[in-house]
């Protein structure tokens, strides 16, 4: 198999060199997947990204709009090109195909690919993002939720066979959220707790109970890693995120047109970058119920330090190796304060509104997770300073005119 060798050395697993390395972005065109592809390959990375366009399409079928309009994943693989002399190879297909992901890790069709262009080899490391992401989707009926358990767990079933047919020193980089722990009344460990019973202890995946469809395939995407590490030793790192915010990465610095899909509607927009388009528009912050609810949250700059600090270090084969992504924790009532207090500074208006909560979930709860691991291999996290909201309120300004009203809140209810 053509990859860079690894070594061993306390108690961590190194590359001796990144010469050469090719990683395999699954999802390639998503909110973390296109900044992805561009830190790797500014990194000096191999790149090739895979996407059917899921989310684009379900913006399209659920008519909720994104805050700018994106180019095509080939068109901007070609403006990366030609902006920084680096490729990013495009890879358009539906990886519930097992054929599309066989296709990726067997190097006889590689090669064939290839043809007379350099072969870049067998993925070192595959980072998985390919799925379908939004809890209010998977909870919208029957049919979306079909969709989420159909997507995801096909995807990543596809993923962990073809490693392992074909290519099972690669290193597998799972999404994993934080919400498969839910909000248990004890601290939340990383992955792993050990059990005592009866007398006798083992260690175990720390309980989880999710409180949406979309959150439960995610479980069941760390059971089937746990089953491939099991049984054919596959090294994998299972990246248990909150959610994430941010708009811009060290990319969107080269060229605009660069920047990441941005949705700020209730299905595919995450809690902080509604809530600033909700401000800019004049719109009341729809925070949930009492607000309450306390989670993890991360700058989307992190995310891309967090897989590569990952990357650099990976698992060793049959270690199912599990961190907790975030950097700090709120409240949707602290989040919405910030937002408040900032956004006033910038001379609008900002009104907090407790609607209803269409969830069902915790509105007052313990939580205190760990979060040491990523730290511990050399994540420098940055923190959510109103420094970092009002940058997002400035480009989120920029664009006020595409903001649509109808698309912020229509009440799925699980
Ligand atoms: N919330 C509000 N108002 C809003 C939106 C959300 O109060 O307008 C509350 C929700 O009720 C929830 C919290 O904010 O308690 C977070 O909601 P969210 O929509 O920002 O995030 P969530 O649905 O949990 O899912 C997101 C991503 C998902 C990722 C997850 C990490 O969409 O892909 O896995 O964050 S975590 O939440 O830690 O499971």
């Amino acid at each position: 198999m053509d990859m860079p060798q690894r070594k061993h050395q306390q108690g961590l697993v190194y590359k001796e060199s990144m010469e050469m390395s090719h990683i395999l972005i699954l999802g390639g065109d998503g909110y973390l997947g296109w900044p992805t592809a561009m830190h790797f390959s500014n990194l000096g990375y191999d790149v090739t990204v895979v996407d059917n366009y899921f989310r684009r399409h379900a913006c399209t079928e659920l008519d909720v709009g994104m805050l700018y309009p994106v180019p095509s994943l080939i068109e901007r693989a070609k403006l990366w090109h030609s902006l920084t002399g680096k490729q990013i190879k495009v890879v358009i297909g539906d990886l519930t195909d097992a054929h599309v992901m066989r296709s990726l890790f067997d190097s006889r069709i590689q090669y064939s690919w290839a043809q007379n262009k350099r072969f870049t080899g067998l993925p070192e490391t595959v980072v998985h993002y390919a799925e379908q992401p939004s809890a209010p989707y998977s909870l919208i009926n029957y049919k979306y939720a079909n969709i989420t358990l159909t997507n995801n767990l096909q995807v990543t079933n596809n993923l962990i066979f073809a490693v392992r047919d074909f290519s099972p020193d690669t290193h597998i980089i799972k999404l994993g959220t934080m919400g498969e722990y839910g909000t248990p009344n004890i601290d939340i460990e990383e992955g792993w707790i050990e059990i005592e019973h009866n007398g006798r202890k083992d260690n175990f995946l720390f309980p989880r109970q999710a409180s949406s469809l979309y959150h439960t395939t995610k479980i069941m995407d760390t059971d089937l890693m746990w089953f491939g590490v099991r049984m054919w030793n596959l090294r994998v790192t299972d990246l248990m995120q909150g959610p994430v915010y941010g708009i811009d990465t060290e990319a969107t610095a080269i060229n605009e047109k660069l920047r990441t899909i941005f949705n700020y509607d209730e299905i595919l927009g995450t809690i902080l970058n509604r809530f600033i388009v909700q401000a800019v528009v004049d719109y009341p912050l729809t925070v949930y119920g009492k607000g309450g609810q306390t989670r993890g949250y991360l700058n989307i700059n992190d995310t891309l330090q967090c897989v590569h600090m990952s990357e650099l270090k990976p698992a060793r084969q049959g270690e199912l190796r599990i961190f907790n992504q975030i950097t700090e924790t709120f409240s949707a009532n602290e989040l919405a304060e910030k937002v408040q207090k900032v956004g006033r500074s910038m001379g609008y208006s900002v009104q907090i509104d407790h609607l209803k909560n269409p969830r069902k979930e915790a509105e007052e709860h313990y939580y205190n997770p760990k979060y040491q691991g990523l730290v511990d291999i050399g994540v420098k996290p940055h923190y959510l300073t109103d420094g970092v909201i009002e940058g997002m309120f400035r480009v989120v300004g920029c664009f006020k005119k595409n903001i649509r009203r109808d698309v912020i809140f229509r009440g799925i209810n699980w």
